[in-house]
């Protein structure tokens, strides 16, 4: 694999979930392949899973890791050309990248979307300008659009739990006093359209996500409904699509509590964490034994080790 950008560069997501939890049996198998490699970590954005999980797949495969906090302490970059360059920003990314490209094999990054320029963020032009300049192996840490890293430790962490027949996965918005970007929930729409199963998108009317990924899903406006006999129940808040980058209401009572949790199949509840208690999901739930979050949190670490390994063979 050359990249790493979206979840439909793995050439086969049930092989890949499968070669994932081999990994994870035998973490250090690899540790000769990455010998000598090293990977840029860069971080425009917060992180406490992606930033850890990434340095321990890439130090379980042999690689060092570098990681740097490029949002508070690098330049801040220029990406448009024949700009001049007299106001805020310091670099271009033409050098940034091609600079950064000589101190290592492969380049992660997570750069989240603004939320203000919808154009800007659909051409996801931080992870394309280092793609096109850095001509190294890009990893996509969470870009504007998606976060395929998150989506493939969420199908490994459901294989783990599979249940006998075809599951019903629902995802679920949720209310937050913030406005948040719609990546994780694209990623996991996307996903799930590789897999077999059934599948149930539910939110209160106008956070529609971007209808050119969501495609022909299920989308069900009344979220108790969404929630009868669900195998898993994969929680997160996304800001409005249509009203780019708004919260358009706050819905406090679509919180994720155990009343509505009865109503499913003994359900898995799924958040990629960060997560505001008793705003998006109820203590009684995520403290509850069919909160699968902390294990999900702990595929981070395989989702990004298969993803490095398959990367560092085609390298
Ligand atoms: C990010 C998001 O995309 O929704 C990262 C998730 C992996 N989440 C947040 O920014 C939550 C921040 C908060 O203040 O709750």
């Amino acid at each position: 694999m050359k990249n790493y950008l979206n979840i439909n560069d793995l050439d086969s997501l049930q092989e890949t979930i499968s070669e994932a939890i081999e990994l994870k049996k035998q973490p250090l198998k690899f540790e000769e392949l990455g010998k000598g490699k090293t990977i840029c970590l860069l971080f425009f954005n917060n992180s406490l899973r992606t930033r850890l999980s990434t340095q321990k797949a890439a130090q379980n495969l042999g690689m060092n890791p570098i990681v740097m906090n490029f949002g508070a302490e690098g330049w801040q970059l220029e990406y448009e050309d024949g700009v001049v360059m007299n106001k805020n920003k310091s670099e271009h990314v033409k050098e940034a990248a091609q600079v950064i490209a000589q101190y290592c094999d492969i380049v992660a990054i997570r750069a989240f979307a603004s939320l203000t320029d919808k154009e800007k963020d659909l051409a996801e032009i931080v992870l394309n300008n280092f793609k096109k300049y850095a001509g190294i192996p890009v990893v996509n840490m969470e870009s504007a659009v998606g976060h395929p890293m998150q989506a493939l430790a969420d199908a490994i962490t459901m294989e783990e739990y599979k249940v006998a027949h075809k599951p019903k996965v629902v995802l679920s918005w949720a209310p937050h006093p913030k406005a948040l970007p719609h990546a994780v929930a694209n990623s996991f729409v996307e996903m799930m359209q590789l897999q077999d199963a059934d599948f149930v998108i539910t939110h209160p009317k106008g956070y529609e996500l971007d209808p050119t990924i969501t495609k022909n899903s299920n989308i069900e406006y009344d979220q108790k409904k969404a929630f009868e006999n669900a195998d898993f129940v994969y929680v997160k808040n996304w800001s409005s699509f249509k009203d780019y980058g708004q919260v358009v209401k706050s819905d406090s009572d679509w919180m994720i509590t155990g009343d509505k949790m009865d109503v499913t199949n003994k359900g898995k509840f799924m958040h990629c964490l960060p997560v505001r208690r008793n705003v998006v999901v109820a203590d009684e739930v995520i403290d509850s034994e069919n909160s699968i979050v902390i294990e999900q949190a702990n595929n981070r670490t395989y989702s990004a080790q298969i993803v490095l390994k398959k990367i560092l063979e085609d390298l």
